[in-house]
């Protein structure tokens, strides 16, 4: 059967008489059915990929594109009068994650699967997504996110675990969505959902009974946990998945012949961050239930799990209530208090014990002891954590640290999100560097050939054209595509520095009302979700829509300034703003930022990164070469020795500018036009803590930032500071990643 008879199967009736809905479900059976007739490859040793989210984005163009029917089917709908885009608009993303963290992990199953490894995912499934955000009186409103269909992309396996909690039993239940690698291979990602769920319990916006464990357990991603009850409801999903994660691992070992004594030459267990870190003494526990002594348990479990970190920020480290611990898993509190024991008897110094003095837990600690291997993700991060955030453990096991400088895969993030761009390398190179993605480097050899910068230039504004259509359909923002699109888009923290972007872009109206016009006009655009308990972050949203509105009404700056705030952004759109961006700001408190992926996103976009030296720009940087990409402010080494005596007011009080932008935040104009409170909480929060040394920066931000803005009147040299980006963007993709993974951590070996 053709793949028209088949849709048709599918359909009951012609794609011509079928509504878009009825053919996107068509289409998720083809690409499920195409996907099962694929083969994992099998090898002794499996790889399970454990993430608390998998950040996946809508599938079924991925799927159609790995599957190599994309151009089939779209000429296929196209014959019948259908737009496969308009298909696409059907699909609802499912938001199984925060961000970086999340998108990672899905990236990685895309090149898990391309690669041909045999290693599947694991996760939880969440009835809601990260929560929908909308903008009342300039600020975020959270509202739920269904996301789950009848006919979706879930399989139901049949496979069902019980997870016991202290004594209290739960059905945990495997759904599958199967991950077609490109052009051949395939991967499955597990998602565990407990068979008690409850969705009516959800009662306003996005809150609920927090305490009722059997029918909210996979309700939300990560639910708020500034309080007692989500900080329980955490670890219940934490060990929900892990649990099932475990049982699922053994048993799949033994089928393949192993006796447990030896799980570690059967099964790699890659723990993303320290959500799944229960894994090891949950798998100790298994191991010694099946007869096997402790003290070998802990050898092969420790042979058998490898942990990365995705941050030094302390705060997001987690460190579990001991006690509470005890009462609800007590079986794990017993096993980790043993593991405590054993560390204590081998080293003195404090900071590597697992139990701290108020009895709380530090996961990571646990992680390092008893994994065979700790990555950062990018090299600076690593080299921090070598010398400062886990320099004790790095002395303690030199051997265990690597770096594995994340990726993207450049199936979503180039063939699919930017296929004009694709299309026009595809006539210049052929299509081999689809699977090799250091073959871009092959572009630079048109980087003084003006036809090629010309349409390197035209894609660019195409794109841009097409976002601009997006946002007046969508949103009703008008945009001149022949502004500069200055794009900062990633969750909102003060890290990440948001505020400093803002306070350059009042420092710009202002001049801009003197007379003094920047160079290009500008579209400034943000996308960024707040934890809803983040107050800070929450200020800062409401001071840049307030913004937005303040230089909307000012009829004469408008036409050099349009400041936009996308709502609710997501993997889809990001898809539509990446290809569109100019300047990729990437301007987070050099050290604090892990890695970053959007850089890396944007970067084989053609946008020019404006950085500071922090995560993946340092090793942007070196790839690019200084003539495109611009840096500023503060090296990690400085910020280290500046930031505990630092003064926000000696930098502020030195820089009338500065000073002038800080008073403008509560100035009658914007209290008017937004919140007295939120305003005057930020201005006191920037100029008296500013935490994340915004202000410190700002100088250096704001030259670097004009110089740019000055670079891009000369359209071909800003056409080849593009071309040079995307040529030299190849080491980001995440099959090199992958591929590192499994060499120096997972080494499945040969098929
Ligand atoms: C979470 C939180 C939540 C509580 C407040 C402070 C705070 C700070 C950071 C985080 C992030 C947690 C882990 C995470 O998502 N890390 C991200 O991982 C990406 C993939 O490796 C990486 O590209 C990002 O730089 C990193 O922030």
């Amino acid at each position: 059967m053709n793949i028209k008879e088949k849709l048709e199967k599918y359909l009951g009736k012609s794609i011509t008489e079928s509504g878009n809905k009825e053919i996107y479900f068509s289409l998720v059976k083809l690409c499920n059915e195409l996907s099962a007739e694929r083969k994992t490859p099998e090898t002794k040793k499996k790889l399970y990929y454990i993430s608390a989210e998998f950040l996946i984005g809508k599938l079924l163009s991925n799927n159609l594109i790995n599957l190599g029917i994309y151009d089939r089917v779209k000429e296929l709908l196209c014959e019948n009068k259908k737009s496969l885009s308009e298909i696409e608009e059907c699909e609802i993303e499912p938001s199984l994650g925060n961000g970086g963290l999340g998108r990672l992990a899905a990236c990685f199953m895309d090149s898990i699967a391309t690669l041909g490894l045999n290693g599947d995912g694991i996760g939880l499934l969440y009835h809601l997504g990260l929560f929908r955000q909308s903008f009342k009186n300039n600020m975020q409103t959270e509202t739920p996110d269904y996301w789950m269909e009848e006919e979706g992309w879930l399989i139901d396996t049949g496979k069902e675990y019980e997870v016991d909690f202290g004594g209290k039993k739960a059905i945990s239940k495997m759904y599958d969505i199967l991950v077609p690698g490109y052009e051949k291979n395939l991967s499955k990602l597990h998602l565990f959902d407990i068979k008690s769920i409850d969705e009516n319990i959800i009662t306003q916006g996005i809150s609920f009974d927090k305490t009722n464990i059997e029918k909210n357990l996979t309700l939300f991603l990560y639910p708020d946990d500034s309080d007692e009850d989500g900080r329980m409801l955490r670890i219940y999903q934490e060990y929900f998945m892990v649990s099932s994660a475990a049982q699922l691992i053994v048993e799949e070992a033994q089928l393949r012949g192993c006796n447990l004594y030896d799980l570690n030459e059967y099964a790699a267990v890659q723990i993303n961050d320290t959500h799944p870190a229960m894994i090891i003494p949950e798998l100790i526990r298994i191991l010694c239930e099946k007869g096997i002594d402790f003290e070998k348990a802990c050898e092969t479990v420790q042979k058998t799990c490898a942990y990365t970190n995705h941050t030094v920020m302390a705060e997001a480290l987690e460190k579990w209530n001991g006690i509470a611990l005890q009462r609800t898993l007590p079986k794990m509190m017993e096993i980790i208090e043993k593991l405590d024991e054993k560390v204590r008897k081998k080293y003195s110094n404090e900071d590597l014990y697992i139990l701290d003095d108020h009895k709380r837990v530090h996961m990571a600690n646990m992680a390092i002891h008893y994994g065979y291997s700790i990555n950062g993700v990018a090299k600076l991060h690593t080299n921090i954590l070598k010398t400062s955030a886990l320099n004790s453990f790095y002395r303690a096991y030199p051997h265990k640290f690597n770096n594995k400088t994340n990726g993207i895969t450049f199936r979503r993030w180039l063939l699919k999100a930017n296929p004009c761009l694709t299309g026009f390398i595809a006539e210049l190179l052929g299509d081999d560097f689809k699977r090799d993605a250091s073959l871009l480097k092959g572009l630079e050899a048109y980087k003084d050939d003006t036809s090629v910068l010309e349409k390197f230039a035209d894609i660019k504004l195409g794109n841009k054209r097409m976002l601009k259509e997006y946002l007046a359909k969508e949103h009703n923002i008008s945009v001149d595509e022949n502004s500069i699109f200055d794009i900062q888009i990633k969750r909102l923290h003060e890290y990440k520095r948001q505020q400093l972007n803002a306070i350059y872009l009042i420092d710009k109206f202002l001049e801009i009302k003197e007379g003094k016009l920047p160079a290009s006009s500008i579209t400034a655009i943000f996308g960024a979700k707040a934890a809803p308990s983040y107050v800070a972050a929450k200020d800062i949203i409401h001071l840049i829509l307030t913004l937005s509105k303040v230089v909307e009404n000012d009829e004469e700056a408008k036409k050099f300034l349009k400041i936009v705030f996308i709502p609710n952004y997501n993997v889809t759109n990001a898809e539509k703003l990446i290809p569109a961006c100019d300047i990729s700001e990437q301007i987070s408190l050099a050290s604090k930022e892990a890695s970053g992926t959007g850089n890396m996103k944007m970067m084989l976009n053609g946008a020019v990164t404006l950085g500071t030296l922090d995560g993946a720009n340092v090793e942007i940087e070196s790839l690019v070469g200084k003539d495109n990409i611009y840096i500023f402010g503060a090296s990690s080494g400085e910020i280290a020795t500046k930031i505990d005596s630092y003064n926000p007011k000696s930098v502020w009080e030195n820089n009338p500018r500065l000073s002038r932008a800080l008073d403008f935040i509560t100035c009658p104009e914007m209290i008017n036009a937004g919140n007295k409170e939120r305003l005057e909480r930020l201005k006191i929060n920037l100029s008296e803590s500013d935490y994340f040394m915004a202000l410190y920066d700002f100088e250096d931000y704001k030259k670097t930032k004009n110089k740019m803005i000055e670079d891009y009147k000369d359209k071909t040299a800003w056409a080849r500071k593009m071309l040079m980006n995307t040529a030299n963007s190849g080491y980001f993709s995440s099959d090199r990643t992958i591929e590192e993974y499994n060499n120096d951590i997972w080494k499945l070996g040969k098929i």
